[in-house]
Formats: C-alpha cells, structure tokens, sequence
C-alpha cells in the first residue's frame, strides 16, 4: 500500500480523504491556498505545502505546481478529490507522466466522457439503454429536422458539449423546431464553442438515480447498489438518499449490471457513477458518467458499510475489488443533506463570513458529519459555498428522515447564513416523506418549502430576554456587595418597582420590553402583556418555562447580536446597548482591538478617572491609527498592553469599571 500520498483539494472532502488514509496508515500530504493557510485540511494533514493566492485558478488548480509539491515531499499517488482537478485529462496524464500514481480512472476513460454524443455512442455500443433520440454527427438542419420528427415531442435538445443542466431546451412542437435549434445552436457556441446538438424524447417527471461503481486494474466491476439524488435546485443536488425508493429489485439489478457495463466499455479503474434518468414506469435511460468519487458518496457507504476512499486507495495500488457483486449487501436507508452558506430567501445567493458560533449535533452509528470548516473559519467567495454534509442513517427511510431533521435541528450556525431551516422545511415535507421525487420537487412545492417562523414573536422576545439577562448573570461577579458598582441590577432586583427595561431589535422593529425579577423569576412585559418565565442558561442552553409552557433553546450572544436556535428555524435580534450592560458593549468605544496591529501609545494608568469618549489606547494597523476610545465614564482598573506590543483583532486592551451614577 502506499505509504505517502498527496490531496489536490480543499474543505470537507480533503479531510475525508485524510481520514481514511490516516485509518489506514498512510502519511497525508496537504496544499493549500493563501485563504487556507489555517484550514481543516491543513491541521489534519502531516504536513502541507503552500501552492498560492486564494483564487483557485492561482493555486488548486495549478496542475504543475501541486506535481512538483507531490514529487518533493515523496508522495506516490496524488487524490484529487471532486471538482478541482479531478475530471481533468492533462493533469491525469501529467501524473502518469512523472511516476505518480493519479488516484482515479485513466485519462483515456475521462476523456471518453467528455463529450455526450462520443459517450451516447460508446454506451449504446454497450448495450446501456439511451433515451430515444440522435446524436449522430450529420448537423444539418435538415437531418435534424427529420430526427426530431421521428423522435416524437415533447423533445429536448441537448449541446453535446454541454453538461451539467447547461446548453438545454425543451420543443413542444414541430413549429417550434427551427427558432429552438437556432437559439440553443447559439447558446451553445457561445458557451461551449461548439454548437452541436442531440436531439432526446423529453421525460417530463424523470427522477434522477445514479449508480455507485467499481472497476480493477483487471477490468473487473461492481456496482454498489445507487443514490436518487432527485431532490435539486438548479442543477445543485441538495437532498440524496440511498436506496432510491420505490426501485424494483429487477431494476436495481438492471440498472447497475448497465452501470457496469459502461464502466468497462470505457476501460474504467476507480471510482465512477453512472447517472440515470428513471422514469415513472420504471425505465432507465443513461444520462453521464463522473468519473470522480461523488460529493453524495457517503450515502452508499452508509447503506453498504463499505469506505469508498479505502476501496479506491486499494485499487489504485492495483489490488482486487475488496468484495465480489454477490458481496454487495445494503441495509437500512441513508440520507445526505449539503449545508450551504447561502440565503434561501434572496434566490440562494451564495453567503459569505465568519463562523462565529458553530454547533454540530453528535455524531453517531445513525449521524454523520462531512466537514472541512471548524468554528471561527471565514466562508470565503473565493470556493463552493458548501459547510458541510450532514448524513444519516436508520433502518427504514421515515426512521432516517426523522433522524435527518432532528440532526439538522442540532446544526447551529450563527454569522453566516445558511440553508438548514430550508433543509429542515425539505426533509420534514410531506410529499418527501411520501417519496414523490421528481426532479422538479422543489418547484412544485416551494410553499412547503419557506415556512413560517416556529415561534410566535413575543414568546421569541421572552426566550430572548431570558437568554440576554441569564447570559448577564453568568458574565457578572459573583458579588454579594450590596454596593458594588453593578448597582442597577441590585437595584432593581432588590426592589421590585424597578423595572428593568430591555430594548431587543428584530429586522426594523425594536421591541421595548419591562422586566421585573423577584426570586430569581421574572416577569416580562410585551406590550400589553405579561409573561412569567423561570429561565436557566447552561453554556448556550436555555430552559425556560413561559406562563407554564416549558420551552427549550439553544442561543449565541455575540457582541449585541443574538440567535436563538429552536427546530431548525432561527430568530435573530439586536440587543440595545444601554440596556444591556457594559460588559459586552462594542464597536465604538469598544476595548477590544479592532484588528491585528500594535499599540502605538497607552493614554491612561490604573486607577485613573475617565470620561466617555476619552481616548485610552492609540493602536496602528495597516499604517493607520485607530483611538481606542472609552464607552462610559469610570475607573481604569486593569491594562493588558503596553506601547509596542503586537495584539489580535478581539483581544481585550484594557478594563474600566463604570461609575456607580452612570449605571444608572
Ligand atoms: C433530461 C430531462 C428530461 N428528458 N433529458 C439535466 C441535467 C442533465 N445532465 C440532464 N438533465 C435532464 N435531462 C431528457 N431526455 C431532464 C433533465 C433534468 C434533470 C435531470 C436530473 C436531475 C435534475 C434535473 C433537473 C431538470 C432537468
């Protein structure tokens, strides 16, 4: 077996590969760009080149460079993951080229996929069934014409350079024809250079079923079993599953002794997926072959207990399938959600920022997390805006749904948004449940699919408020001093005519809410009503009961910014500085450091009075100056820096104790 291997990717599915190899003994070899410097990957590989700038032409890309790193650091086989440099043909060869092992199929069975009509051949060749339809190479409108006439309408015209959804038009009729091939001729030349076309009979309810595949360097081939991955959005799968419901055992059958077949007619080694389209009467049609280990694998490995890396790291050191078809056993149901930083409610666009609060739910025999960011990480734009793969599995498939939203109701994410209340919304639908998957799933029930908030506002407001002030409880002194200078809160919680009052902000609105605390239970004022709440708040757990309801979520203060986390959906607000508390004030006037720099100047010493707006601390960063300035009157009690010194964006400069009068 190899011993030292190289991974030309990135993110959860570097750390994937890691995983198995490291398993397995074999020393792990990372590269990373500048935006990665303190990625997942990195940390979890045994040591790690740096190959360039963030943008992935500059650096994951970079054929040449990432083979020298390999030849440098004694790497006998290069994974290059999915995406990337996986399905490019060059660097296959260039591995081939300098005594590396490319941990995949040979340059020759990429390139035979390459283009559809040269694969549509090659797969009717093999007896692989085609949707009806042309894909010769006579172009000429003519020729096509009387093809699409005895193809029959509705009917699709595919670029046979194209994929991936891209370059395709439905034709409803014969009258339609000729505008259609011209338009779809244009597009095609301006997106792929090449304005040929295949002429295919239009499934109008097709499902997607791909099957998992597994060829030797002796030819020989599994299949191991198959993934529906119906459930998309633009050509983006979201939800896969294995098996695919509803799929016949003769189908099953089928369908991967076809998916075999291709493999070997292309000469395949390695990894690969056939992808189907799978209409409701039970027929397939070949639709592409990836040529790469898929993002939705971990499904198939879940249903067969088998490691797909594992097997592929086997084969390429030229060893036997580990198991022969009648091996092959699956059992149980699994299902994969992909977690993206994107925002559901503007169209999807992709989300970019900091991770600041991260919380994954347990991982176990039923859940799986695929990841390649930890908290604190930036979502950057510069990669797939994918966080990670959530996967599950149980014994049946309404089991594993249950398990799914359960799971993604313990996947908490504050600072960047996400997908995972449309993914909870998704899996828990009804029509999912009853398996009705087409590809146009998310269309036809988009009303599903943009619940409305699970909790009403002011019940929301509440659970706020008792996270905001248990949080402040648990940041306070443990002071018994009647006297100290946290007098407002004694002074209202001594003498309960004192209400305290909490300003939260949710979108425009900002709520004005009246506590009064007495025995450590509250009373919260909303509006024209009361609400008794008894709240208790371990870490980022809050228990609480309202009026008798005993309710429970997860939350993140961050500086004003608060996220409530409760059955997958978030409730989000701002909470008002001057009823918060100093503490945790920020921004202007803050005392943590804005950003990395160095302290050019202390203006203040212990024990010193000051006034809001003072200036304590001059920092420079990036040949700027910056005063750090103070938020409120009071007594400088503590200074962490001294001139000269280097500080972290964050780091606490220096500590005031506010004014017993300006408290108040
Ligand atoms: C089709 C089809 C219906 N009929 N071909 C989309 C991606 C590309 N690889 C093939 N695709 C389709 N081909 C015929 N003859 C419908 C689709 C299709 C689709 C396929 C799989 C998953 C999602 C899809 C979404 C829209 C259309």
């Amino acid at each position: 077996m190899f011993s030292k291997i190289l991974i030309a990717n990135r993110g959860e599915i570097a750390c994937r590969i890691i995983q198995t190899a490291h398993r397995m003994g074999i020393r792990c070899v990372a590269v990373y760009s500048d935006a990665d410097a303190n990625a997942r990957h990195v940390a979890m590989a045994d040591e790690a080149f740096h190959i360039g700038p963030a943008p992935s032409s500059e650096s994951y890309l970079r054929a040449e460079k990432i083979i020298e790193i390999a030849k440098e650091s004694g790497a006998q086989a290069i994974h290059p993951g999915y995406g990337f440099l996986s399905e490019n043909t060059g660097f296959a060869e260039a591995c081939e080229a300098n005594d590396l092992v490319f941990i995949g199929p040979p340059s020759s069975a990429i390139a035979a996929m390459g283009s559809k009509s040269a694969a549509k051949a090659i797969m009717e060749k093999a007896g692989v069934p085609l949707v009806p339809g042309y894909h010769g190479d006579d172009q000429s409108p003519e020729t096509l014409r009387a093809e699409a006439e005895k193809c029959g309408f509705p009917l699709l015209l595919k670029a046979v350079a194209g994929g991936g959804g891209k370059g395709m038009r439905v034709v409803e009729n014969m009258g339609e024809f000729d505008d259609a091939l011209a338009a779809a001729k244009r597009e095609a030349k301006n997106a792929f250079g090449n304005p040929d076309m295949l002429i295919e009979r239009y499934l109008t309810q097709p499902r997607h079923v791909e099957i998992q595949v597994f060829c030797d360097q002796d030819g020989k081939g599994v299949y191991l079993a198959e993934r529906d991955c119906s459930v998309q959005r633009r050509h983006q799968k979201v939800l896969e599953e294995a098996p695919a419901p509803g799929l016949s055992e003769d189908t099953r059958k089928a369908m991967g002794e076809a998916a075999v077949r291709a493999a070997q007619a292309i000469d395949y080694v390695g990894a690969g997926t056939v992808e189907f389209l799978y209409d409701v009467d039970g027929s397939f049609f070949f639709m592409e072959m990836n040529t790469r280990l898929q993002v939705e694998h971990p499904v198939t490995e879940m249903v067969t207990g088998q490691d797909l890396v594992e097997w592929q790291l086997k084969i390429a050191w030229g060893e036997p399938l580990p198991l022969a078809q009648s091996e092959v056993k699956t059992r149980g149901h699994a299902l994969e959600a992909r977690i993206y930083a994107e925002d559901p409610d503007h169209d999807f666009l992709p989300a970019t920022g900091h991770l600041r609060y991260l919380s994954t739910p347990d991982e176990s025999a039923h859940v799986r997390v695929d990841t390649g960011v930890t908290e604190g990480d930036d979502i950057s734009i510069h990669y797939d805006p994918m966080i990670a793969k959530l996967i599950v599995w149980d014994e049946t498939r309404d089991q594993a749904i249950n398990r799914m939203v359960q799971a993604l109701e313990n996947y908490r994410i504050a600072g960047v948004k996400t997908n995972i209340r449309f993914l909870h919304a998704l899996a828990d639908a009804q029509p999912f449940r009853e398996e009705d998957l087409t590809t146009g799933f998310i269309d036809t029930h988009r009303d599903l699919l943009f619940p409305k908030s699970k909790l009403d506002t002011h019940k929301a407001l509440v659970l706020a408020a008792g996270f905001v002030l248990e949080e402040r409880k648990s940041s306070e002194p443990a002071s018994t001093d009647p006297w100290s200078p946290f007098g407002r809160r004694n002074s209202w919680r001594m003498n309960s005519e004192y209400a305290q009052p909490l300003q939260l902000q949710v979108g425009e609105e900002i709520h004005d809410l009246k506590i009064l605390e007495r025995d450590d239970r509250y009373q919260v004022f909303v509006g024209d009503s009361v609400y008794n709440l008894t709240a208790r708040l371990d870490d980022d757990y809050l228990q609480a009961v309202i009026n008798g309801h005993r309710i429970s979520v997860h939350g993140n203060l961050y500086k004003d910014q608060l996220v409530l986390f409760y059955e997958g959906d978030t409730f989000q607000c701002s909470v008002y500085r001057e009823t918060y508390g100093f503490e945790d004030m920020s921004g202007e006037g803050s005392l943590e450091a804005p950003m990395n720099g160095a302290i050019v100047a202390v203006q203040a010493k212990v024990g010193d009075k000051v006034i809001a707006g003072q200036t304590l601390v001059i920092m420079e960063a990036m040949k700027m100056e910056h005063a750090i300035k103070a938020p409120a009157d009071g007594v400088v009690s503590e200074i962490f820096f001294g001139e000269g010194d280097q500080v972290s964006e964050g780091a606490e400069l220096i500590a005031i104790e506010v004014s017993e009068e300006e408290a108040e």
